[in-house]
């Protein structure tokens, strides 16, 4: 328990958690059921190349969010590169600059140029209002992401799109299982994008998924994730070896095993951060709506410095030297840096809410390795920092540490 400013690791102190508290660790399911896979396909000697598993685990995943196809690739970010390419999106395409970099990256390297929108503060979002106002003739789609599994404003972006022509496209790396309007995510525009990286609430340690319900589009983006090839000897287009494999496969499959209780463990520690922190002023932990099946996935806090006195950043250096590594997501920004920030043609509207948002926002430890005796701590040692938050901010702007 801490008393003074100086049992702060920061300022000496010794560190609250010894085992470090990561954002993103891992969820493991069942280690038998993967094992066994894993002597399967061994035995088999069926490693790649569209194997039983990979076949299994597109039919869950398909299954669960209620869409057609499911095309398994071996990470998100090549899933969304080849649904750009076989959408044939071109010129320039409106995103988000708050969501992860592989977003505008996926446009960027495919030639297109990404440009950024501003998002609603209120579910940090893209801001459909202002999309209309930043297509140009050089448009050509718009991808919106579910930033922490929150479904965006799909109805609107829909009516956009369907009014301009546009293709319409969804980044769901965070929103497997998640609902909006009473139909999964993975249903909605052209085609969605799942990533089931390690990090993710299902993983397949790398690996991703597009999901659409358009026979002719779901064709073309199996071929292209397959260097174009129809048949043996036959290619038919340009492609890509977006192959998964059968080891990612058979964790993918044991995670769907598991897939309720990575749920319930993520609510469990969201309602327990919500439950410390709900009387914290100048602290928001970002609500969800139990009608989207949120996932819980991520915990994410909202530090507002004016009341709090102690910056979202000064915060984060004293949680990272107690050992829990709190991560600022989506800092700085996509527009703030390479190559986008050397563009500034790349904005497309002030990115006011964006760049008040990416300053204030913390995501906490959760998934299956944080307990409630970790959420405690945690929740001590942000209460403390913020009831010491005048005396920690004067100290670390006369002694900079950070
Ligand atoms: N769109 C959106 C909206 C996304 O959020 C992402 C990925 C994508 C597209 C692209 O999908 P993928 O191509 O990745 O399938 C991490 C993930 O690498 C990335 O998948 C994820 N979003 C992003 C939000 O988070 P970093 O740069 O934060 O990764 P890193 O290495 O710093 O790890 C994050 C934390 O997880 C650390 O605290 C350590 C912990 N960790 C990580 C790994 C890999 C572990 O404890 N064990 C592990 O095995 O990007």
């Amino acid at each position: 328990m801490k008393k003074s400013i100086e049992d702060l690791a920061l300022f000496g102190g010794r560190p609250s958690v010894t085992e470090k508290l990561h954002v993103g660790r891992p969820n493991i399911g069942t280690r038998e059921s993967l094992l066994r896979r894993i002597n399967d396909l061994l035995d088999r000697r069926w490693l790649t190349n569209h194997g039983p598993f990979v076949d299994e685990f597109e039919q869950h995943i398909a299954s669960l969010v209620h869409v057609k196809h499911c095309i398994a690739i071996c990470n998100g970010t090549l899933a969304l590169q080849i649904l750009i390419r076989a959408l044939e999106l071109k010129g320039e395409v409106i995103v988000p600059s708050f969501t992860f970099v592989a977003t505008a990256h996926a446009l960027e390297w495919q030639g297109i140029t990404p440009v950024f929108c501003d998002i609603d503060p209120r579910t940090h979002n893209l801001d459909a209002r202002q999309v209309e106002d930043l297509i140009t003739s050089r448009t050509s789609g718009i991808i919106g992401v579910h930033v922490w599994g929150r479904p965006c404003d799909v109805n609107s972006l829909t009516t956009i799109a369907r009014k301009r022509n546009l293709r319409l496209i969804f980044d769901g790396a965070h929103a497997l299982n998640c609902v909006y309007g009473g139909r999964h995510v993975g249903n909605f525009g052209h085609a969605e994008m799942f990533s089931f990286h390690a990090t993710k609430i299902l993983n397949t340690f790398e690996g991703g998924a597009v999901v659409t319900n358009d026979d002719d589009l779901a064709r073309t983006v199996r071929l292209m994730r397959n260097f174009g090839f129809a048949d043996y000897d036959s290619v038919v287009s340009v492609g890509i070896n977006g192959k998964m494999s059968e080891v990612c496969a058979a964790m993918g499959l044991a995670s769907l095993e598991s897939l309720d209780e990575f749920t319930t463990v993520n609510h469990r520690n969201y309602n327990a951060y919500q439950e410390r922190l709900k009387n914290v002023s100048g602290l928001d932990v970002v609500p969800y709506d139990e009608s989207e099946n949120p996932n819980y996935q991520y915990v994410v806090l909202e530090v507002d410095a004016d009341v709090t006195q102690i910056t979202r950043d000064q915060l984060q250096a004293v949680l990272w030297a107690e050992n829990i590594l709190a991560r600022r997501y989506f800092y700085p920004g996509c527009h703030q840096v390479e190559p986008y920030i050397s563009r500034p043609f790349s904005v497309g509207s002030p990115l006011t809410h964006t760049e008040y948002l990416v300053k204030r926002v913390l995501c906490l430890p959760t998934g299956t390795t944080v307990t409630i005796e970790s959420i405690d701590e945690i929740c001590e040692i942000i209460c403390f920092a913020i009831t010491y938050g005048a005396q920690i901010r004067h100290r670390l702007e006369r002694h900079p540490i950070l």
